[in-house]
């Protein structure tokens, strides 16, 4: 009877896992290749990428939005989106794809974002692992830089604009990161070779 019981248990539990979604969060300072790297998971592994920075940029670039202004004053200033909006964003894309396995790549990034996201979020989904891109800050910012003086249009891939990222990633990401650690929840992964040695070791906590 206890047997068959604790069958049903498991067998309710496992049925509630699956109809959640899968999350896996993809954290790292500004230029630390989170977007690189998710595209290739995404070849490889068939999640679904969804960079919260990109979804909010199309917000932004929205005909009529009234978000846009707000969006562009955070973006450029390197401060972060209250979480509403975000989270909203991320919720809109996760159903309309009707996938379950999902790449977050830049949240949650801040203490506004991580509650906002629980208390929206957290029975919905089964997180998996934060996927942690660590790169120093000299590098960062010269991938940034060199994607700028390429032409990639976005507002904030100037010296200025960086350094106030920079800021906001120490001072809000990082206890994010050190939370997720303290229940080890934290997969590290050195973002300093090239993308392809890089994906060796991303590979590594996927198969
Ligand atoms: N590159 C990549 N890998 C390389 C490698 N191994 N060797 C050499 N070069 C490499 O890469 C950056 C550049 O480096 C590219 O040119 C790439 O080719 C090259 P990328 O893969 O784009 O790195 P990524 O970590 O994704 O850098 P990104 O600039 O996107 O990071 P951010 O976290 O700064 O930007 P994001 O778009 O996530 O957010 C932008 C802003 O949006 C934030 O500052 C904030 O204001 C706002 N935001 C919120 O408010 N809330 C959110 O939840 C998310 C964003
Ligand atoms: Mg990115």
């Amino acid at each position: 009877m206890c047997m068959f019981v604790s069958r049903v248990l498991r067998g309710v539990q496992s049925f509630i896992m699956s109809s959640k979604y899968n999350v896996v969060f993809v954290l790292g300072g500004p230029g630390a290749g989170k977007g690189t790297q998710c595209a290739k998971i995404v070849e490889e592994y068939g999640y679904l990428h969804l960079s919260a920075g990109d979804l909010l940029r199309e917000e932004r670039d929205e005909a009529g939005s009234e978000y846009g202004e707000l969006i562009e004053g955070h973006i450029k200033n390197g401060t972060i989106v209250p979480v509403e909006i975000t989270c909203s964003l991320l919720e809109r894309a996760m159903k309309k794809s009707e996938k379950d396995n999902f790449l977050i790549d830049g949240f949650p990034r801040n203490q506004n974002n991580l509650e906002g996201w629980n208390k929206e979020m957290g029975e919905k989904v089964n997180l998996k692992f934060v996927l942690f891109f660590e790169c120093p800050l000299d590098v960062c910012t010269q991938r940034c830089l060199d994607r700028g003086a390429a032409g990639s249009g976005r507002s904030d891939d100037n010296i200025e604009s960086l350094k106030k990222r920079f800021e906001t990633y120490m001072n809000a990401t990082m206890p994010i990161i050190d939370h997720y650690d303290a229940i080890n929840l934290v997969r590290t992964v050195n973002a300093t070779g090239t993308p392809e040695e890089i994906f060796e070791e991303v590979k590594k906590l996927f198969s």
